[in-house]
This record gives C-alpha cells, sequence and structure tokens, in this order.
C-alpha cells in the first residue's frame, strides 16, 4: 500500500474519503440540442428506437437503436471539430492521447454574475482574480465555469432563446486566450449548451471560446451539471469520449473524483 498509489485511491473510494461526482445531465429525446442561427445547418436531437424487449422480436433481451448528433447532451469538443484545430495530428475523439481525458479540476463560479446578467462573459481579469483567490491554475486541467445554469430544467429556459437568438453565458476571447495560451489548461468545461455563448455567433472572432480553443489544440466540455458539488480546487475530472474513428466530439459520461469534507 504504501507508495502504491492506485491503492491509495481506491481506499478512499471504498472509505468515502473520496467522493464520485456525476456531471453528466441525462441523455433522452428532451436533452436540448444546440440552436444555431437559422443560416447554419441544425444538429439532430437524441432519439431512441426499441429494437426488442423480452419478446417476440428478442425473447431474452431488451436493447434498443439510438441516434443523435455527435453534439448532443453532455459532450465533448475535440480539437478537430473547428477550423482552426483541423490540422493538428491526434486531434478527433479516436487518436487523442487517453492521459489528456483526466486533470485536475479549477471551477470558477460566476452564478452571481449570471443570475444577474444571462449573458454574462467571462473575461481575462474574472479568471485572474478568481486566481489571486483560489489558486494558479496549472498545466493539462480542466477548468470548469460555475454558472447554475444547469438547473434550468425546462428546456425553453435553459436554451433562452429569444427574438435576436440565444441570451446564455460564456467567455469574452480574452479568458479563452488566457487559459490556453498562458495557463495551458486541456479545455473547458461550461453547464450551457455550447461552450460559446448564445450571442457568439455575433462576436468577434465568431464563437470565440470554438476558435481560439481548438485552435489550441484543446477541448471543450459542455451541458455538464452538479460544478455546484465541487470545491474551487482540488477535485479530479475523467471525460474520456467514445473512440468515434474521426469524430469531432462525442456524448459522454464526465466523472469528477472530489476529496469528502
Ligand atoms: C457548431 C457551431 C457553433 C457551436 C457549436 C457547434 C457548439 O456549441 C458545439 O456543441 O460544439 S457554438
Ligand atoms: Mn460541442
Amino acid at each position: 500500500m504504501a507508495g502504491n498509489a492506485l491503492e491509495a485511491l481506491l481506499q478512499a473510494l471504498a472509505s468515502g474519503a473520496v467522493k464520485v461526482v456525476d456531471l453528466t445531465q441525462p441523455l433522452q429525446a428532451a436533452t436540448p440540442v444546440i440552436q444555431l442561427p437559422p443560416i447554419f445547418a441544425p444538429s439532430k436531437p437524441f432519439s431512441m428506437q426499441e429494437i426488442s424487449r423480452y419478446d417476440e422480436r428478442g425473447p431474452g433481451w431488451y436493447w434498443n437503436n439510438i441516434a443523435c448528433g455527435e453534439h448532443t447532451g453532455t459532450h465533448f469538443d475535440a480539437p478537430i471539430h473547428w477550423v482552426t484545430g483541423k490540422d493538428y495530428p491526434n486531434n478527433a475523439t479516436h487518436n487523442i492521447p487517453v492521459e489528456r481525458f483526466i486533470g485536475p479540476a479549477f471551477v470558477i463560479d460566476v452564478a452571481k454574475e449570471v443570475a444577474a446578467n444571462p449573458d454574462f462573459l467571462l473575461n481575462e481579469e474574472g479568471v485572474q482574480s478568481w486566481e489571486k483567490r483560489h489558486a494558479r491554475i496549472t498545466p493539462k486541467s480542466w477548468v470548469l465555469v460555475r454558472t447554475d445554469w444547469s438547473k434550468r430544467a425546462n428546456p425553453q429556459d435553459y436554451l433562452n432563446i429569444k427574438q435576436d437568438g440565444a441570451h446564455t453565458p460564456g467567455f469574452h476571447k480574452s479568458a479563452v486566450e488566457f487559459l490556453a495560451k498562458q495557463r495551458d489548461v486541456l479545455g473547458v468545461g461550461v453547464e450551457t449548451v455550447g461552450t460559446d455563448a448564445g450571442q457568439a455567433s455575433n462576436f468577434d472572432p465568431m464563437f470565440p471560446c470554438h476558435t481560439l480553443m481548438h485552435g489550441s489544440n484543446k477541448f471543450g466540455l459542455a451541458s455538464l451539471t452538479n460544478l455546484d458539488q465541487l470545491p474551487p480546487t482540488g477535485a479530479m475530472v475523467i471525460a474520456p469520449p467514445l473512440k468515434i474513428v474521426n469524430g469531432s466530439g462525442s456524448p459522454l459520461r464526465v466523472l469528477a473524483l472530489v476529496p469528502a469534507g
């Protein structure tokens, strides 16, 4: 046991000294899907069709066919998702080195700002002020932004689409540039339907989080939940996407390991 880090971790899990928190939203037909401006092609929502259920179609077994876009529900964004990330080697779901799916979590809480302004954008100054209050963000870590947006249970409130498009929080390009270039993160995770703000099709550059994160060979995690159960520092996130060959992303289960107490 002494010197065996994995055995120590397993013991901590067994004793409850380390807890597992599920950061995943349920995946079902009602799961909200991003609504881009109508000039862009849409993504299919999740659907499920029964193959058999202990019946004449299969007397001893239950199973379903499923369909959805890669970017449905709680999902992973690979660098190849964006034109700025298209030329990196090993930039798709099947060939990203698996070590890069696991890292420490730094959780930036902007729930108060977002409650006052659904279009709130986290900027570089916001990240640096968080670092002064908590800790410097270390390389190869996940930065998760807590907005409490996932508490909006009704898909209409979650997507928050008005006449001029979606109004959901996100990043100012200054924060994305800082996290990617000055802090060398694995990627960012958010509670909203995508990693960019609802109004980000009107930003310069368009969709700055996608443009700059994937342009730096980094990842995105969208539609996370339960970020309010994480400490600002000290948790670990495990987020491996499905091994879709040349996939741009995939739905996934995201787990956090959190020290108890
Ligand atoms: C395509 C275009 C714009 C956006 C997105 C996809 C996503 O948010 C996504 O799920 O990657 S903003
Ligand atoms: Mn996506």
